[in-house]
């Protein structure tokens, strides 16, 4: 309960506030885009993990206007860093279930980005296969009213929920992100090399891109390039930045 409660305080009070991680073409090796990551400040328990706090935000209906937050300030500095001449890249931002079944996301969406002047292309939304999985035809339509504005779709976690392979044709989407726990043995797991080699095949047959998560280490990488993954996430380049370190980064040439 106490938690609740300083949850519920932390969105008042500017407790919440966003890294970056970049996302990395893996031929070029340049940084694409960035990962929105969402960490609670906190006076008491110091710097809150959204995977702690995530699930109560949901239980409260908080989620909604912290999602709400979280979508407005990554778009905010996204166009700051644009108006500032920072390369044009795509923030990514992750949605919540609970977010992507409420009817009017489309035009909140399209809100905070004619508000914040961000063009629709920068911005991706990851939803989860289950999200997406759990009521198919609603999230068809979902997908079809925010990719009709011209808003990247990413799944995330892809491997790793239900799914249903024909939904990857009903649904329009722009990128698979391969689920860490895939690419953590690729180098020397048979079994995790073949699935992650299978996503891409799927993938990259239906036009679409794929983005392995958690890649640490050089040997991953190179495997990852020898099967073709097109982008990569992970400590290899970077955790998760505050803003300013991620600008720095950036400016450094990513
Ligand atoms: O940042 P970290 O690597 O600890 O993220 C852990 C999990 O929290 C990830 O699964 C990520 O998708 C989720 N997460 C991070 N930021 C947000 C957010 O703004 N909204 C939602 N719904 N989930 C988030
Ligand atoms: O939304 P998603 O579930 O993809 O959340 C990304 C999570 O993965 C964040 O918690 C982030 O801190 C974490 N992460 C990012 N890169 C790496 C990595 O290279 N290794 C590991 N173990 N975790 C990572
Ligand atoms: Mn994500
Ligand atoms: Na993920």
């Amino acid at each position: 309960l106490a938690l609740e409660r300083a949850l519920r305080l932390a969105l008042e009070n500017q407790q919440f506030e966003l890294h970056y991680q970049p996302k990395v073409d893996v031929a070029s090796g340049a940084v694409v885009a960035m990962e929105a990551l969402v960490r609670w400040r906190c006076p008491q328990r110091g710097m809150v993990p959204p995977n702690d706090f995530i699930g109560v935000a949901e239980e409260i209906g908080l989620i909604i206007p912290l999602g709400a937050w979280v979508l407005r300030e990554a778009c905010r500095q996204n166009r700051a860093w644009q108006l500032a001449g920072m390369a044009q890249l795509r923030v990514a931002v992750n949605l919540s279930a609970y977010q992507f079944r409420q009817k009017d996301l489309p035009e909140f969406v399209a809100g905070v980005l004619r508000d914040t002047g961000m063009d629709a292309s920068c911005l991706e939304l990851e939803v989860t296969e289950s999200v997406v999985m759990h009521n198919p035809a609603d999230a068809a339509r979902m997908l079809d009213r925010l990719h009709g504005q011209g808003i990247h779709i990413s799944v995330d976690d892809f491997g790793t929920g239900y799914s249903s392979l024909s939904y990857l044709k009903q649904f329009r989407l722009d990128t698979l992100k391969i689920d860490r726990s895939f690419v953590r043995d690729i180098s020397s797991d048979a079994d995790d090399a073949a699935i992650v080699r299978s996503v891409i095949a799927l993938a990259h047959s239906l036009r679409l891109k794929v983005i392995a998560e958690g890649v640490e280490t050089d040997a991953q990488l190179a495997y990852l390039r020898e099967l073709g993954c097109d982008q990569y996430q992970g400590y290899l380049r970077s955790k998760p930045l505050p803003a300013h370190e991620f600008e720095a980064l950036v400016r450094a040439g990513g």
